[in-house]
């Protein structure tokens, strides 16, 4: 008999096909009544496989749950004190995505720097014909950028940056040894002193709303605030006002406090760059994390080493 793993909201197609061969997979968002269908479905189900976090309600619903398997590096939507004090094993899929995260950080830069979106739409709409050329912009060459959160995907886009002729720094927990980037204890001030600041950290309770207005003000209004990490950790409101106030000179934004929802002040902006949430979104990658939650269930259901145990 295959274990009985629950499904809480749908998940990607690839991934969903490899589950389907290994386990039983119960599909809760296809059930007519949720509650009704964890009450039957709860006693057996021995593992979660989720791309929607997993809420402690959730865990304690299911007795016998023994593996959380969420997709994404970020696992601040599972619940893992529960999971912990329950003794439930909690999953992510870090490292595959680096690579995609890093590069759609480099290009929300260029795309905010040269203000390709104003530009676009400069040509599109026949002004270059009749104005003449665009006003001039900024280069990352010779700027300076300061990472929060120098981990697997903050190290990734420090090398991209390196390789784009800006200096970089990083503010963190502590200093890491063998870096050779300027550490900063103290995330104003490294704010104060870098014309960017790339957002990269786990959004924790030591990290929410750490980039708060002080952070914005210290980044200045020839400086810009990139954040591909969670909306969590910037204060949103403050942001909108930094913007408007010019107290802060442009933001590129991946991600957001409110998903999907993102105030139309922020969409109404020209110094704003915005993406849906896609910094690990492109084929190759969201099929590797797919990949990587599978081999964690197939692990554990087979007594093997998880692939990346977060608890
Ligand atoms: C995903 C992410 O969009 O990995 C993460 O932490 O934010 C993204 O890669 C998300 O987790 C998918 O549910």
């Amino acid at each position: 008999m295959k274990p009985e793993i629950l499904m809480p909201g749908p998940m990607l197609a690839s991934c969903m096909e490899a589950l389907d061969e290994a386990f039983d997979v119960h599909r809760l968002w296809e059930a007519p009544d949720e509650a009704a269908a964890l009450a039957e479905l709860g006693p057996r189900i021995r593992g979660v496989a989720t791309a929607k976090g997993c809420s402690g309600a959730l865990m304690r619903a299911l007795p016998k749950l023994e593996i959380v398997a969420s997709f994404g590096v970020g696992y601040d939507s599972v619940d893992v004190q529960t999971a912990q004090a329950q003794g439930v094993r909690v999953t992510n899929t870090p490292d595959v995505l680096n690579d995609a995260v890093a590069e759609l950080t480099v290009g929300l830069m260029v795309c905010l720097a040269r203000r390709l979106l104003p530009c676009d739409a400069y040509v599109r709409t026949g002004r270059w014909e009749r104005e003449g050329a665009y006003p001039l912009t900024a280069q990352l060459a010779g700027a300076g950028v300061g990472i929060l959160g120098l981990g697997r995907i903050g190290k990734e886009i420090a090398r991209r940056l390196e390789a784009m002729k800006m200096t970089v720094s990083y503010h963190g927990r502590r200093p890491q040894a063998d870096v050779p980037y300027r550490y900063f204890d103290d995330l104003a001030a490294m704010a104060a002193e870098v014309d960017w600041l790339v957002v990269i950290a786990p959004a924790t309770p030591e990290t929410i709303g750490v980039v708060d207005a002080r952070v914005m003000a210290a980044l200045g209004p020839k400086g810009s605030l990139v954040n591909v990490a969670r909306g969590a950790l910037v204060d949103e409101p403050a942001l909108i006002e930094a913007l408007r106030t010019g107290a802060l000179g442009g933001a590129a934004l991946d991600v957001f406090a409110d998903e999907p929802r993102v105030p139309e002040a922020l969409r109404a902006m020209e110094q704003v760059v915005l993406a849906p949430h896609v910094g690990s979104a492109t084929h190759h990658t969201r099929w590797a994390m797919g990949d990587c939650v599978v081999r964690n269930l197939k692990a554990h259901f087979s007594g093997a080493p998880l692939v990346s145990p977060v608890v």
